[in-house]
């Protein structure tokens, strides 16, 4: 088929997908900056079809979210709470565990594991947190922790990332979500996240989690402040430690909410902006494999879109949702393995139930197998 491609800027982009070749920075700013997004999608769509064909990926996952109290006081943030505000809240270890087994009726592959940076609770809390849920539920993949959380335990604990990484992971942690890495520019670090860890240090952390042989998830949180050149920088430089390490598994696109943050005054996305985002991240992103869109956060109308735009996953389940839902997200918390099944069917693509690190989970009334 020949696409109709209006924006002549995209033509030698458009010879480029076709021969696989590898995008460069310009082509990442023309696919931000151009209005023609059918040619977008028709490109994007491309490289999806040709890395998973109609295959659509979710998963049964939870979300937990141990403590909302947060040092860092980000300003694109409404979830974190400082120790002395009255809504704050921190689970016991017994919590958490209770927690985690809710909804447990659906067989849950995935636990979701992410919180604020709480300045009492210690590494050892967090190692027997999750010691505590691998002997609950042995079969469940605990995907813990972002970098920035990481970063912060090894500086409290006076100990290395490398050190803190390891005991995290002799303790049960499997694999790492994507979060945190917000836009990696110090400029606009400096004002949307300044007591975060930079950058740099992020994707050195996650370099060291990679070397140590866990998985991880990476992220980009637009619409913001940032401009398309912070954009492109972003994806590059996730670009280049894949190259190096070939550890991210799922890249996730993350629309600013800014409802209840320090940022109110900024406009909401379009779906049009979440749609490019979709589609730039899967044609500049050549070497990572999936590319989600994650539905609490586009919505699960226009998630089923983004199927037909370079999005191959959907996620999960999610069961509860805070990080969203306090910054104005007017999704629902968690949506049910058959209503997943038919958002993705009623796109003309094919589900399948995948665990954490994309192997097929296959299910009978009372269990669940992961074919390894
Ligand atoms: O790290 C925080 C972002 C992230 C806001 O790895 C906000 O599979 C928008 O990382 N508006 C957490 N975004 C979510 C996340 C994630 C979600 C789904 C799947 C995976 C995965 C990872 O959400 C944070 C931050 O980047 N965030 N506040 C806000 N107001």
């Amino acid at each position: 088929m020949q696409p109709v491609v209006e924006d002549p800027r995209l033509r030698p982009i458009l010879e480029k997908v076709r021969a696989g070749d590898r995008l460069s920075y310009e082509d990442g700013l023309a696919l931000y900056h151009t209005p023609d997004i059918l040619a977008l999608g028709y490109m994007a769509n491309l490289v999806r079809e040709r890395l998973h064909g109609d295959l659509t990926y979710f998963n049964v996952n939870r979300h937990i979210n141990p403590t909302d109290v947060c040092v860092a006081s980000c300003r694109l943030c409404a979830f974190g709470k400082r120790v002395k505000d009255p809504k704050a809240y921190t689970m016991s270890l017994d919590e958490v565990w209770h927690r985690a087994g809710e909804g447990w009726s659906e067989a849950v592959t995935e636990f979701h594991i992410v919180g604020g940076l709480h300045p009492e609770l210690t590494l050892e809390w967090y190692c027997e947190m999750l010691r505590g849920l691998k002997e609950r539920f042995p079969q469940v993949h605990l995907k813990a922790f972002t970098m920035v959380e990481v970063g912060y335990l090894a500086r409290r604990s006076k100990l290395s990332a490398r050190e803190t990484l390891e005991r995290l992971r002799d303790a049960g942690m499997d694999s790492l979500p994507g979060g945190g890495a917000e836009i990696f520019c110090e400029r606009v670090r400096r004002i949307i996240c300044d007591h975060k860890i930079t950058g740099d240090e992020w994707i050195d952390t996650a370099r060291t989690a990679h070397q140590l042989g866990l998985r991880s998830n990476c992220t980009m949180l637009y619409g913001h402040i940032e401009n398309e050149e912070d954009r492109v920088d972003h994806l590059l430089r996730l670009r280049a430690l894949q190259d190096e390490t070939g550890g991210f598994v799922t890249f996730i696109p993350l629309a600013f909410h800014p409802d209840n943050t320090a940022l109110h005054h900024i406009p909401k996305t379009t779906g049009f902006d979440d749609i490019k985002s979709i589609a730039a991240a899967r044609l500049l992103l050549d070497n990572i494999p999936h590319i989600k869109a994650y539905w609490i956060m586009m919505t699960p109308r226009i998630a089923q879109i983004a199927l037909r735009f370079g999005a191959d996953d959907i996620d999960g389940t999610v069961v509860e949702e805070k990080i969203y839902h306090d910054a104005g997200a007017t999704t629902s918390q968690s949506l049910r393995r058959a209503e997943l099944l038919a958002l993705i069917r009623k796109a003309g693509r094919e589900p399948m139930e995948r665990d954490t690190l994309y192997r097929p989970v296959t299910r009978t009334e009372s269990t669940f197998t992961v074919l390894v």
